[in-house]
């Protein structure tokens, strides 16, 4: 029917999830079909000539179900082939008018849906999560204006300037082709030999090489849109920002050899993680922040905002939060959603452009395109998980698999026929307009000099990290480069690191068995150390949804470790019981305790922290047992809290753990919980102890 009214849009929290729900299918209580619809009566036999003769070709329901299934592969992504994902909504905190004329960013009160795919990039789709890796961070808005994606990694920079090096760098780390080695890992020759002759690596290379490329958890890592974007308000007024997103639980990470075991133990880590905290209503917060930089400041502010490898450090241009991101609410399906979901650099809505960043300008072709092969046709925004909330009319047609069935004989532009719709909008009624920027130049492949500071940056993220830190980077070096088989890929790396800092050099160089070459002239960044790019220095003050495990075994005072056990949940840690089997264990004075993990499906390495409750026959029992004993030391050796009552301190002493050491809190016969219970909790929010002088000497 012809309408002369353009669609008009309401957009709540739920309006994802009530368009998504046209597409859901229940099952319950319904006849198996043909894709025809077709009732079938026997889906398990075969239609054959006889009972021991051959399978029919008439059987459709066979050869359709075969057909199916021998289908049912997309290709997986090139990068970032491994993601987990949540359904969720954003909020701004108060109207950003003065800085941009997003409508998703004007009022506070407005609940925008919200579709966020964290992945790692270089692993396949069945790799593990807690490999070292970038993390990518990909948001996809549904405002009424159309969909907004912010497809960012939890690293501020890149490795690489300008994306036509996108195919060289993947390439190079991706398994090597000859025989498809190593999955999911840096720490191979190829990728290490781009790194050596390609320098501006150097600073993206800190930065995986540091924790920051072993979180913790996908709830508990930041996340950055890399490049500088522009704001633009409805004056036409154009200002420079750098999103970022803060993780409401703090930033955190495993450490190397936690994070190796996880990969075994539980190759879905980050992935069950995310699951089941929001399954558990603890749903995974983080607030979008802005660093607003004004085109006349950009100039002075030393550091090239186009350039993908540098970072503006909030000591320079202080970063406001300005809305909260929430996620509340799992995909129903994994590859409806998941998996089918594509994101793409150029979704912006009007508000929100581009600048000329030779990577983010090759980003804005590169998605569309890896699209067209991934989903099988230029059809893929019409997928639901894809579909923008706004109204979407145009001229497009046809393709493989078109879904909206066009009603208007007018399929061009300009029309009489379809009474020249659809319209263009001015930008008063919505229209996006492209900030007119001047561009006056020749045409070129030469890279600006302002791109030509590799090492400022990459020594000052060296600098600015604590001396854990530093020397978790420096293993990691020594790590990859260790696998890494040639010599003079090692010795370049080493030279290239000669640019960035002299200890770094040093120590690696002295892991590698490798002479240091001397320091180069470092240039200076304009911040010489940035407090806020160590982990250590962001926020340690909760231990909302941490894993807690009780070791116990029979005897154990269980009037006690119900006390404590209720007292963390207070503070909305989860404690699990762990004992060597299932069901319950019996507790001094009769008590039973449900266990909740026996220790032959569990390990140390999945949980933050643990507790040694007191109990004489329980302690004695865990003293006997090599699991027991293993966790406890695994856990102290990674640097987690460990907390110990009564008799459970004499499990730390035979586990050769000092109870004074950082990180463990004890509380003696007659001591009082309550000051226990505080300590622990001080201990847990910390996170980890790197200080614990000892625990190299700790076997585990
Ligand atoms: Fe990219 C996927 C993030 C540089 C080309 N990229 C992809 C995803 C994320 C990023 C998070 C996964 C999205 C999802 O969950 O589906 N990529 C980044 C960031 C970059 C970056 C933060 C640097 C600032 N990427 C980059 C360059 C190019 C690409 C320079 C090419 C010129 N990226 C792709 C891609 C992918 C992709 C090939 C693979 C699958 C997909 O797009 O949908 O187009």
């Amino acid at each position: 029917m012809a309408k002369n009214k353009p669609d008009s849009v309401h957009i709540d929290e739920d309006s994802k999830d009530k368009a998504l729900e046209h597409n859901r299918v229940e099952q319950q209580g319904q006849y198996l079909t043909t894709d025809q619809g077709i009732k079938i009566e026997n889906t398990d036999d075969s239609l054959r000539a006889g009972r021991r003769g051959p399978t029919l070709l008439e059987d459709f329901h066979f050869r359709e179900k075969m057909t199916r299934f021998d289908h049912e592969r997309i290709p997986e992504r090139v990068v970032h082939a491994r993601g987990s994902a949540a359904h969720g909504y954003f909020q701004v905190y108060e109207s950003m008018k003065e800085l941009t004329r997003a409508r998703f960013l004007q009022d506070p009160s407005v609940k925008t849906p919200v579709f966020v795919r964290f992945s790692t990039v270089a692993g396949s789709r069945g790799s593990a999560d807690t490999v070292r890796d970038v993390r990518g961070f990909a948001v996809k808005f549904y405002t009424e204006e159309g969909n907004f994606d912010l497809v960012g990694n939890n690293i501020p920079v890149f490795f690489i300037q300008d994306g036509i090096k996108f195919p060289d760098v993947v390439h190079a780390v991706k398994p090597e082709p000859h025989h498809e080695m190593p999955q999911a890992a840096s720490a191979h020759d190829s990728f290490w030999d781009f790194v050596s002759l390609v320098p501006e690596t150097a600073h993206m290379v800190m930065w995986t090489m540091s924790d920051r490329a072993l979180p913790r958890s996908y709830r508990m890592m930041e996340g950055f849109g890399v490049h500088t974007f522009r704001f633009v308000n409805a004056e036409g007024v154009s200002r420079f920002v750098k999103f970022h997103w803060k993780p409401l639980l703090g930033t955190h990470s495993l450490v190397w050899d936690e994070a190796q075991k996880l990969a075994g133990k539980d190759p879905d880590y980050h992935r069950r993680d995310l699951w089941e905290a929001i399954e558990l209503g603890d749903f995974p917060e983080y607030e979008l922040a802005v660093q607003i930089i004004e085109e006349e400041a950009a100039e002075k502010l030393g550091i090239e905002l186009l350039d993908p490898t540098k970072l503006v450090p909030e000591e320079l241009v202080p970063v406001r939060r300005i809305g909260k991101l929430t996620l509340n609410r799992n995909p129903t399906n994994f590859f409806a959603e998941t998996e089918q979901v594509a994101f793409c650099v150029a979704n912006v809505v009007p508000g929100i452009d581009f600048t000329n960043d030779p990577l983010m300008q090759a980003r804005l072709f590169s998605y569309l395109d890896t699209q067209l092969t991934r989903l099988g046709g230029p059809n893929f925004a019409e997928i639901p998980i894809n579909r923008p909330l706004a109204p979407v009319h145009n001229h497009q047609q046809d393709g493989f698999h078109r879904q909206t069935i066009n009603a208007s004989r007018a399929n061009y532009h300009p029309n009489s026929l379809g009474g020249g719709c659809p319209m263009m909008a001015s930008a008063a009624q919505g229209g996006f307009t492209h900030y007119p920027e001047r561009v006056r130049t020749e045409k070129t492949r030469v890279r600006s000099e302002s791109f030509a500071d590799h090492f400022s940056q990459a020594g000052m993220f060296f600098r600015s990290l604590s001396a854990p830190e530093k020397t978790h980077l420096i293993d990691a070096c020594r790590f990859e480069l260790g696998k890494v088989e040639i010599k003079e890929i090692r010795e370049r790396v080493l030279d290239l690191f000669s640019n960035i800092d002299g200890e770094l050099t040093a120590r690696v160089a002295e892991g590698l068995g490798l002479p240091a070459p001397t320091t180069k002239s470092i240039p200076k960044s304009p911040v010489q150390v940035a407090p806020s790019l160590s982990i250590e220095n962001t926020k340690k003050d909760s231990i909302k949804t941490r894993r807690i495990a009780a070791l116990i075994a029979d005897g154990v005072d269980a009037a006690e470790l119900i006390d404590v056990r209720a007292a963390l949940e207070r503070e909305g840690a989860k404690v699990k019981i762990v004992a060597k089997h299932l069901g319950t264990v019996k507790g001094e004075g009769g008590h039973a305790v449900e266990v909740d993990k026996n220790s032959i499906t569990t390990a140390s390495v999945e949980y933050d922290a643990v507790l040694i409750p007191g109990g004489a026959a329980s302690v004695e029992a865990l003293k006997k047992d090599g699991e027991a004993l293993h966790f406890l030391q695994e856990a102290y050796r990674h640097c987690k809290p460990v907390g110990a009552t009564k008799e459970g301190v004499e499990l730390l002493r035979a586990c050769g753990i000092d109870p004074k050491a950082p990180g463990v809190v004890t509380h003696a016969k007659g001591g009082d919980v309550a000051t226990f219970v505080t300590g622990f909790t001080a201990a847990i929010a910390k996170h980890r102890h790197w200080d614990r002088a000892d625990k190299d000497r700790i076997p585990a």
